[in-house]
Parts: structure tokens; sequence; C-alpha cells
């Protein structure tokens, strides 16, 4: 069911806001601060994720995979880790970029460990871990 709330905010800062959602492809502002809110649950859900709670992230890397050490270095952490990787997506992006994207399924410290592990080894060009949920928190 949905409940109507009001939001008063400076004109200046709806302005900007109004503008982030517009560059961001936002229908309206209802679904904007939805979202908004979710990021919130999500990230709250992280840091109060006990040691046995399930939690999902996304891994995003760009490497040069001229480099064989380092292509070896990262399939090794996900074979150290086999059993959290629930999917790996790799694109052949030009003659020496990959693209991997990795769905991380576990226990959060362990798949936020194994994310930041992955992305600061030398050489990866671009790394992000994005916590990611499983759903338990938008309820
Ligand atoms: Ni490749």
């Amino acid at each position: 069911m949905l409940e109507r709330i009001g939001i008063s905010l400076e004109h200046d800062l709806l302005a900007q806001f109004d503008r982030l959602i517009e560059e961001k492809g936002y229908e309206n502002r209802s679904e904007a601060i939805r979202d908004l809110i979710r990021e919130q649950l999500v990230a709250r859900g992280w840091s109060e994720a006990r040691g046995d709670e399930e939690r999902v992230a996304v891994v995003t890397l760009v490497y040069d995979h001229d480099s064989s050490s380092l292509a070896q270095k990262l399939t090794h952490i996900q074979h150290e880790n086999h059993l959290a990787v629930v999917s790996a997506l790799h694109v052949h992006m030009d003659h020496h970029n990959c693209l991997e994207v990795l769905v991380l399924r576990g226990k959060a410290k362990e798949i936020l460990r194994m994310g930041e592990s992955l992305v600061s080894t030398k050489g990866v060009r671009y790394g992000k871990v994005v916590p990611a949920t499983t759903g338990q928190e938008l309820k």
C-alpha cells in the first residue's frame, strides 16, 4: 500500500535534486526518493550484518589481459573462494582490456574482503565492490 508524505526542502536543494534526477532519468521525485531510501536500508543492512548472515555483492574489474600474472592472480583469488562466486561474466573490451563482473554471495565480511582483494590487486585498472542485497532489507 502506498502512503503519501510531504517533505520540506530548501529551494536550492530541491532544484539540485531535480537536475540530478532528470540526469539520471527518473520519471518523478517519488521514485528517486524511494531509491535513496532503499540505498540507505541496504547500507544499514550491511553495516549491521552479523557474521553468519548471507549477503550479495557485485564486483567489477577492468584489467589488462596482456599481464598473464595478473589474470592468474585474479583467477586464483576466485578459485580460493569458489563457493562465494555465484556468477562470473567476462567481456573482452578491446585488444588489451578485459571486464569482469562477479556476483559474490556469502558472509558479509568474507565477500567484502574477497572483493577488496580483487580490486586492490596490482594492475587492476578499475575496480569497484558494490554491496547489493538479497532483498531482505527491502520487504
Ligand atoms: Ni578478456
